[in-house]
């Protein structure tokens, strides 16, 4: 995401910081690059003009002009420009103060909202323990209330849903009541779309809303569309008003425009990114995190948390007696590949380190791998997971034939599990393993 924008203003930057004293000239002419750049990402343009105008002010009035190192001063004010322009702190979840918490989905066909509906779930239930109840009221398309049946139950959540025939006001009430019957913490109800913002659309929002009263209302909208997806924002500020925008698409080549934009335009914080079209691809939005990111710092604060949740030390505890005591078997082997994929495709977690985004554009990596390694250990008996020495030649053969490889592939997997295993237990108890003859033993 933001590839683009990212790259423009990292060079005008890193042109910027080149220069020992900065002229007036220099920064004149560092703003037009900046300009351009954000109006190539289709940011609005009169968001572009505030932002530069602000961002030179400051920096004339911050008297860097002929100062040492004013090059970077530069910098950290379009960092913090661009965080100020995307709200400044970043809004948290909210509960009601009783459960349950009702969110009402709103936006246009295709936005992203099931999909949002599915990710938000799922979310609450990973990041909060909540029991989270999804409700159909897209009645329009039958494929509609399938759909959300479908990431609903991926999600975890209960899907509450009547079918096509009925009044969607009248399930929102409906599933409402049944909520707070069934004691669920959250609410999240989907709604049907509309291919451009009508009147009909806004008034059964605004029935629906006023039916089950929503502690929040999320506007869901497709960052790939741009500065149409700040101007759908504006009508629905102007009509149904909203709480806080859910940013879908991020990821491929949304330019960032409507990101940049909608805050300022609408005054509505974005509360979410969405940033794929699997379930665990979505995050709460930081626009300081998100600045960073653009100009290149690397989005180290977000890898931080993401590493963290799926890894706690209590089980680095547990791990380091394992290794120590080599009791360190395949089903633990199995529980570490679990843990680094749920941080996500790989290749987003590398995008995030520092310096790592463009150098690694190029390349692939290939996830199947980890499917494969997963499929072998999975086909194991559990002795054999415990003790993968006894796994020899017919053992070998069904275990390749139970996960669809090699036997290859199967005897590989436990060579190299032993080595590892090795290593690790000789770090460990404090030995440095001869990682010459480990070298040697893997070619
Ligand atoms: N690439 C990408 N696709 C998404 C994202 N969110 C939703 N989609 C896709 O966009 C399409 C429309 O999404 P959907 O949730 O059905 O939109 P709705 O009509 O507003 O409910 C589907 O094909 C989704 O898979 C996202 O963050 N990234
Ligand atoms: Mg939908």
């Amino acid at each position: 995401m933001f590839e683009s924008l990212g790259e423009r203003l990292q060079a005008t930057l890193a042109d910027v910081r080149g220069h020992g004293t900065l002229t007036e000239d220099d920064i004149n002419s560092a703003m037009r690059e900046i300009r351009l750049a954000l109006l190539e990402a289709d940011v609005n343009f009169k968001v572009v003009k505030s932002f530069t105008g602000a961002v030179k002010e400051k920096a004339l009035g911050a008297g860097i002009i002929g100062q040492l190192n004013p090059g970077q001063q530069v910098v950290k004010i379009v960092n913090d420009e661009l965080r100020e322009l995307m709200g400044g702190e970043s809004t948290e979840f909210r509960f009601a103060s009783r459960p349950p918490t009702v969110i009402l989905m709103a936006g246009l066909q295709g936005s992203g909202k099931t999909t949002a509906t599915g990710k938000l779930a799922r979310y609450l239930r990973e990041q909060h323990s909540s029991a989270v109840a999804v409700a159909a009221c897209d009645v329009y398309r039958p494929a509609a209330v399938q759909q959300l049946i479908t990431v609903g139950g991926q999600a975890g959540a209960a899907v509450y849903e009547q079918g096509t025939d009925r009044d969607p006001v009248k399930i929102a009430a409906w599933a409402r009541d049944r909520a707070i019957s069934e004691g669920k913490d959250v609410l999240i109800v989907d709604t049907s779309g509309r291919l451009h913002v009508d009147a009909e659309l806004m008034k059964e929002l605004a029935e629906i809303r006023k039916a089950i009263r929503p502690d929040a209302v999320y506007l869901v909208v497709d960052a790939m569309t741009g500065q149409d997806a700040v101007h759908v924002a504006e009508q629905f500020a102007q009509s149904v008003d909203f709480d806080g925008v859910i940013m879908s698409k991020l990821d491929g080549d949304a330019r960032g425009g409507a990101a940049l934009s909608v805050k300022a335009v609408t005054g509505k914080p974005i509360v979410f990114a969405s940033t794929g079209e699997k379930l665990d691809q979505f995050e709460r939005f930081h626009p300081d995190r998100m600045a960073q990111r653009i100009l290149g710092m690397g989005d180290v604060l977000s890898l931080i948390e993401r590493a963290t949740d799926a890894y706690d030390e209590q089980q680095a505890k547990e791990l380091e007696r394992k290794f120590r005591r080599n009791e360190f078997d395949l089903n633990d082997f199995l529980e570490q590949l679990r843990q680094i994929r749920r941080l996500g495709p790989l290749q987003n977690l590398l995008s995030m380190i520092p310096g790592m985004g463009k150098e690694l554009k190029g390349a692939k990596i290939d996830e199947r791998q980890f499917d494969r390694i997963q499929a072998i250990i999975l086909a194991m008996t559990p002795q054999e997971r415990r003790n993968p020495a006894i796994i020899k030649g017919s053992r070998r053969l069904r275990i390749a034939r139970g996960s669809g490889t090699n036997v290859q592939a199967v005897k590989a997997l436990i060579v190299q599990f032993e080595q590892m295993r090795k290593v690790m237990r000789q770090v460990s108890t404090g030995k440095m393993p001869d990682l010459g003859a480990i070298m040697r033993q893997s070619r």
